[in-house]
């Protein structure tokens, strides 16, 4: 049995989701996040980076939730119906598969640090000063990163429904975790071509069996 090892309000949540549009049969085992947004430290126990996802199956533990998509694919997508066969699809598959975690969650995550340094755990003297570090960062470098990268998903989104073509792909449940952190603390107000693609995910019967199986899902933060 698959067993997913799986922390609130995580990128774990694109498992599940994987596993229920493959139709497969798993096991959940639950972690909580900490006050301070970490992991507990029984993931360690799982996988010395004590990150999630980490999913189980046939004696082996793979973390990186990039790298288990690309193994449930492998594995138990025997017809291909989550990955493209066309050349030109598969160019975008392989891209979005990597730049979720390589290039836009990244900037996320500073972000979401940069605008925590006026807050508790940053020592009280010291959260005026980080209020406007972190002010500063985002002013100067981090918004207009994510803007850049903001306009490039909405243009690619501009003439198709899912990031590989036609069809919901592995490289779209790789990118609902940054697309929705985009939306939500991303700090831009327009992204129609995105709000879109987010309602599209949010209609799959799969996508509603996930949230129901893992919990409710409205990325707070790390
Ligand atoms: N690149 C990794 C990131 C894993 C990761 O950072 N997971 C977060 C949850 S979204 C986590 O475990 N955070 C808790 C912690 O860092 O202690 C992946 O895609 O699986």
């Amino acid at each position: 049995m698959l067993i997913v090892h799986h922390l609130n309000q995580s990128r774990s949540q694109r498992v599940l989701w994987a596993l229920e549009e493959l139709q497969m049969p798993y096991q959940i085992i639950r972690y909580q996040r900490e006050p301070n947004m970490l992991a507990p430290p029984a993931l360690k126990k799982v996988h010395p980076l004590g990150k999630s996802p980490v999913l189980e199956d046939n004696g082996h533990i793979i973390a990186e939730s990039g790298a288990i998509l690309e193994y449930l694919q492998e594995r138990y997508d025997r017809d291909n119906h989550f990955r493209p066969q066309e050349e030109v699809e598969k160019l975008q598959y392989r891209f979005w598969l990597h730049y979720a975690e390589g290039s836009l969650m990244p900037l996320l995550l500073m972000k979401l640090v940069f605008s925590s340094l006026g807050k508790p755990p940053v020592p009280f003297g010291l959260r005026s000063l980080g209020k406007v570090l972190g002010q500063g960062v985002q002013k100067a470098y981090l918004d207009k990163q994510i803007a850049t990268h903001a306009g490039y998903i909405e243009s690619q989104l501009a003439g198709r429904p899912w990031f590989a073509g036609e069809n919901l792909s592995m490289a779209d449940i790789q990118m609902s975790f940054p697309l929705f952190a985009l939306l939500s603390r991303g700090g831009i107000k327009t992204l129609p071509n995105i709000a879109a693609w987010k309602k599209r995910v949010e209609t799959r019967p799969a996508w509603q069996r996930a949230i129901e199986q893992g919990g409710p899902f409205d990325i707070p933060g790390e």
